[in-house]
């Protein structure tokens, strides 16, 4: 079966994780990924946090599915002149180095429209234009500058980030969204576009509802579903929530059955009035159930709640692997891991998840595609452009 995106050629100029997130979710789509790389390391993270020596790491490995790999030194001139054959190559190119470097390897916006005029050059950056545009950023400090921190944690402690990596992951997906808009447009204007997703950007549009609550609180000075409620104080910022839902539903998590010792026996509940009083009254009870009993029997009453679940159960979950939102992976280094499949399910546009590149792995056969020969390519690495 085809996949929605057959035909698109990326050239992917991503590392860490927020740009690979956005080129991994394509490359399921059925873009054909080209991912250029330093030759010797490579993008930093198959280095970081290995589990086992001189193996890509599964930072790598679960971000880089589906992808090609090209090594090309693109300050090396003859390096520059790969990369400038694979703009006119490709469709879309996206990066996320920091504020600058692309045009200080010569592939300024002008510069590339001038090679292809069609190309869209998609990047996240840390911040939009503004004071703080020449930022170099990662995720916490996006999480924090986006508004996510400020709102997360309880009233008496301090600002908390969240393991969900809204600041990279979140903004990879704002991005492979433009990256999809962009292409759609060119079919009328035959024309490439700058697509930018900042990382604050990214936090901010997913802490809407805290905007929201922002306005609520300047007009009205109480906000009745907060756990401040009717109890203690609220200032002029939004107050940071504890586990109160960001919804119109009130909630909070709860213990259940085992707590004592398993982190993670816990309940999430939504209910309405006098919240801490109820959650209070049923929490003596949840307490006498595993969270799955209690899940059991209140989703059969319709009681919206949800179990807290660990990575462990995550990963052993039956229904996800079937779904293939969990799967698992054979790489000929590391042998077989898991990892999280294409979270987008698509009846004309199945996703199979196929191992992360090893570095280099396709320069010889990229290069064959552009039209090096043999001859050519062994003389691009005897200059070490490649
Ligand atoms: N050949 C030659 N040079 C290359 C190359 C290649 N194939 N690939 C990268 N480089 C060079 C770049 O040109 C740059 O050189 P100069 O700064 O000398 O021009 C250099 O490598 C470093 O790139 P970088 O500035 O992007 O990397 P960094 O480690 O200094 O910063 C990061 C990393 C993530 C902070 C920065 O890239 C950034 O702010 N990106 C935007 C925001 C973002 O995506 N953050 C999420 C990170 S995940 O938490």
């Amino acid at each position: 079966m085809g996949k929605a995106l057959d035909g698109v050629r990326i050239l992917d100029f991503t590392h860490v994780q927020s740009g690979p997130t956005c080129t991994q979710l394509l490359a399921w789509l059925g873009a054909d990924v080209i991912k250029v790389e330093r030759a010797g390391e490579g993008d930093i993270t198959r280095g970081q946090l290995r589990d086992i020596p001189n193996v890509d790491s599964l930072y790598f490995t679960m971000l880089n599915h589906n992808k090609r790999s090209i090594t090309i030194d693109a300050k090396n001139p003859k390096g520059k002149e790969v990369l400038e054959k694979l703009v006119k190559h490709c469709d879309v190119l996206v990066e996320n180095f920091a504020p600058g470097a692309l045009d200080r390897m010569g592939l300024t916006w002008e510069h590339i429209q001038s090679l292809n005029p069609s190309m869209i050059v998609a990047s996240v950056k840390g911040f939009g234009p503004g004071p703080y545009e020449d930022c170099k950023v990662y995720e916490n400090v996006a999480q924090c500058a986006g508004g996510s921190a400020s709102t997360t944690g309880f009233d008496d402690g301090p600002p908390l980030v969240t393991g969900a990596q809204i600041g990279d992951s979140g903004t990879g997906l704002h991005l492979a969204l433009g990256i999809v808009a962009a292409l759609y447009q060119r079919k009328t204007t035959g024309r490439g576009q700058k697509v930018l997703a900042a990382m604050q950007d990214g936090v901010l549009n997913l802490c809407r509802v805290k905007l929201r609550d922002q306005q609520r609180l300047d007009r009205t000075h109480v906000m009745e579903e907060y756990p401040q409620y009717p109890n203690s104080q609220f200032g002029d910022a939004v107050p940071r929530a504890g586990n109160a839902s960001g919804g119109g539903q009130p909630g909070w998590i709860l213990k259940c059955k085992g707590w004592e010792t398993d982190p993670n026996a816990y309940i999430y509940f939504i209910t309405l009035l006098h919240l801490m009083e109820i959650f209070g009254e049923i929490e003596k009870w949840t307490m006498t159930k595993t969270k799955f009993e209690a899940m059991d029997i209140l989703n059969k009453r319709d009681i919206p709640c949800g179990p807290i679940l660990s990575m462990k159960e995550i990963a052993e979950e039956p229904s996800l692997r079937k779904t293939g939102t969990v799967v698992e992976v054979d790489h000929p280094k590391r042998g077989k891991y898991i990892s999280v499949g294409n979270p987008i399910k698509m009846s004309d546009s199945p996703s199979e998840v196929k191992r992360s590149p090893l570095l280099g792995e396709h320069t010889d056969e990229v290069l064959a595609e552009l039209g090096y020969g043999k001859e050519a390519i062994a003389a691009l690495r005897a200059e070490k452009a490649i």
